[in-house]
């Protein structure tokens, strides 16, 4: 391991971080951080002197202290904190950062709480645990709750949809360079988180110098952060950064997994590697015997050579998938051939951009077997939402539809509105003329837990609702999401056989991945949709909300819309569903008026396209 002076400072700094979180005495603590400020203050080179034992006579550097920093300069390892990190999770670093929070917080929240992350942090607000917890209170939850916004913000994050074209295409430019043999992404895009800071692409050539005039020299770039000879970074013109890292072919499979990352699933890796007598980095899996390291041709070579099944990107959190990977268990992950259709799907009969053919069509040509329109009900008016009248008059778009597309089962629905006291927006006899209710708040989002609890549990209840929608309610980067029981909303969802919306547009992904293990866990079934507002957000179910699917572990058998389109009229909808003239298809409640202005003119502006 190669080790700067840095480094023994961070090491020293991390020991007293969890000393603090162990709970271990103040004293012990501080003549850690003492130690680390020596450390920085020296003006020699402090491995060396770490190493030859010269670091005795250094003011602040105690006995036990400098004969750890000796074990660590001369073996790479220090056994004392390996034994300290044990059991440790490395998510907790993030948590003491957060403003107001120290070690002794931390410490409350991860043995109370299970907080291990910034995610679960997160999570354990919204729930309204941290204000429960003896110690802490409404106002500190709050507190938090702003810090992490706050970090959030000054952390820089973007949508990693915004962020995965611009990547993209710096990416293939790479490829394209002369004695390049691979490039990919890594980092967070590439583990298919919902933002990230910064874009990660790894290049494998043995000549990396035209690799890095290529990037510096790309059309989007705006300036250059550095450039070194294995590492440049610059800002795009979006003001995204992108770090590209070349690599010598044999270092491609070690480097792809190092920065692959996260962080924290690295750390076990290189535990279970270390244990299993190798190092890790990101250059290479060597035996610590000195035997040479064995050559890795991909990613599944080296998860093998620590008798790992390879883990998929989007699990590598530690989150539990290592054990899993060692036992053979990880589970079979949804995937975007799996979807045979999807819900959800707005037209311009409310605030989508395209008709109801346009959208049919579309989904036919996405290979769907089956679609659900469900435009907004009349309560959100800033949206054109329909009331009983244009529902009706919209069946017969959808019929016209059915006719022109008969390789696709065009499914009649809405997404209705949950009214403040959990009621639905429209009339019971007119949802229950429809092939299936998504039901979403979008209103008083910000409404007290408990009021929010009865609310979404009262509307799940409901006959008609098949999919509890965007549960969540929050945009990312932009709005919080809403602080509700999940207990009793998933307990009524069972119930009820209503499946909980996984959404995808990129910024909602609500529910998101935390709450899909929930969601599972609790044997509640999941609906991948688009939240479509015209053709080309059609995609975003296979896209965007299968990605958040598997970082929850979502399997086929835990998505309703995997089934086929029999099975999923029969088995979650209602027998005959989505057929036209099905049970009380509701022809008598077409008023004639809504027939001739509505439907006919606008369905026609394009035939079937090309
Ligand atoms: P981001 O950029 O915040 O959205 O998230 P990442 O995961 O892309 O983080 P980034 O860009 O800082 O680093 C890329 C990967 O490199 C990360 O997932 C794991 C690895 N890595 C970076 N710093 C460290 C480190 O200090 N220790 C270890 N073990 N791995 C690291
Ligand atoms: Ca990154
Ligand atoms: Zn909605």
């Amino acid at each position: 391991m190669d080790l700067d002076d840095h480094a023994l400072e961070a090491t020293l700094l991390e020991i007293a971080r969890l000393l603090e979180l162990k709970g271990e005495n103040p004293f012990k603590v501080r003549a850690y951080e003492n130690a680390a400020r020596a450390l920085a203050s020296l003006d020699r080179d402090a491995v060396a002197l770490a190493r030859a034992g010269g670091l005795e006579g250094v003011p602040g550097i105690g006995e036990s202290i400098r004969e750890k920093l000796h074990e660590l300069a001369t073996t790479g390892r220090l056994a004392y904190l390996e034994e300290l990190r044990e059991g440790v999770p490395v998510g907790l670093f993030d948590v003491m950062r957060v403003p107001g929070l120290g070690a002794k917080k931390t410490k409350a929240l991860w043995e109370q709480l299970g907080v291990v992350s910034l995610e679960t942090l997160e999570a354990a607000c919204r729930e309204g645990h941290v204000a429960g917890l003896k110690g802490f209170g409404k106002k500190t939850q709050e507190n938090i709750v702003a810090g992490l916004a706050q970090l959030a913000r000054a952390r820089g994050r973007v949508l990693r949809a915004d962020a995965l074209p611009q990547v993209r295409e710096l990416a293939a430019r790479l490829a394209a360079v002369p004695g390049v043999e691979r490039v990919e992404l890594a980092g967070s895009i590439r583990r298919g988180r919902e933002t990230v800071k910064d874009g990660d692409v790894l290049v494998a050539s043995r000549d990396p110098e035209p690799v890095m005039d290529a990037v510096v020299g790309a059309p989007g770039v705006q300036d250059v952060i550095g450039r070194g000879p294995t590492k440049t970074s610059v800002h795009l013109a979006s003001g995204l950064q992108v770090d590209v890292r070349v690599v010598e072919p044999e270092a491609f499979a070690s480097a792809l997994v190092y920065f692959t990352g996260s962080k924290a699933f690295n750390v076990a890796l290189r535990q279970r590697a270390l244990d299993l007598g190798f190092s890790l980095n990101e250059y290479a899996l060597r035996p610590l015997d000195g035997t040479p390291p064995p050559a890795l041709a991909d990613e599944a070579a080296l998860f093998r050579a620590l008798g790992l099944a390879w883990v998929p990107p989007e699990l590598r959190e530690d989150t539990g998938e290592l054990a899993l990977a060692a036992s053979g268990g990880l589970p079979r992950l949804v995937e975007p051939a799996d979807l045979r259709g999807v819900l959800h799907v707005h037209t311009r009969w409310s605030d989508g951009a395209h008709t109801v053919d346009e959208m049919v069509a579309e989904a036919a040509r996405l290979g769907y077997e089956y679609v659900g329109i469900s435009d907004h009900s009349q309560a959100a008016r800033y949206a054109n939402g329909l009331d009983p009248a244009r529902l009706a008059a919209q069946r017969e778009e959808v019929e016209a539809a059915r006719a022109a597309h008969p390789g696709i089962r065009v499914l009649h629905g809405i997404e209705c509105d949950i009214l403040a006291d959990g009621a639905l927006d429209l009339p019971d006899d007119c949802l229950a003329r429809l092939d299936f209710v998504i039901a979403s708040v979008h209103t008083e989002l910000g409404m007290e837990r408990d009021r929010m609890t009865a609310r979404l549990v009262r509307a799940v209840s409901h006959p008609a609702v098949r999919v509890l929608g965007h549960p969540l309610g929050r945009r990312l980067l932009e709005r919080e999401a809403s602080s509700f029981d999940w207990e009793p909303v998933l307990d009524a969802a069972l119930a009820n056989g209503v499946a909980i919306e996984v959404n995808g547009q990129p910024e909602r992904l609500d529910a998101d991945w935390v709450h899909i293990k929930r969601i599972r866990a609790r044997g509640v079934k999941l609906c991948l949709n688009p939240d479509a507002h015209g053709c080309p957000s059609l995609d975003h179910a296979r896209t965007h909300a299968v990605l958040e699917a598997r970082r929850g572990w979502a399997g086929p058998a835990d998505v309703v819309n995997a089934l086929p389109a029999d099975r999923f009229v029969a088995e979650f909808l209602r027998p005959g569903a989505g057929q036209g003239g099905a049970p009380g298809a509701g022809a008598e409640a077409k008023p004639r008026a809504a027939k001739k202005a509505g439907a006919r003119g606008r369905g026609a502006k394009r035939a079937t396209p090309g």
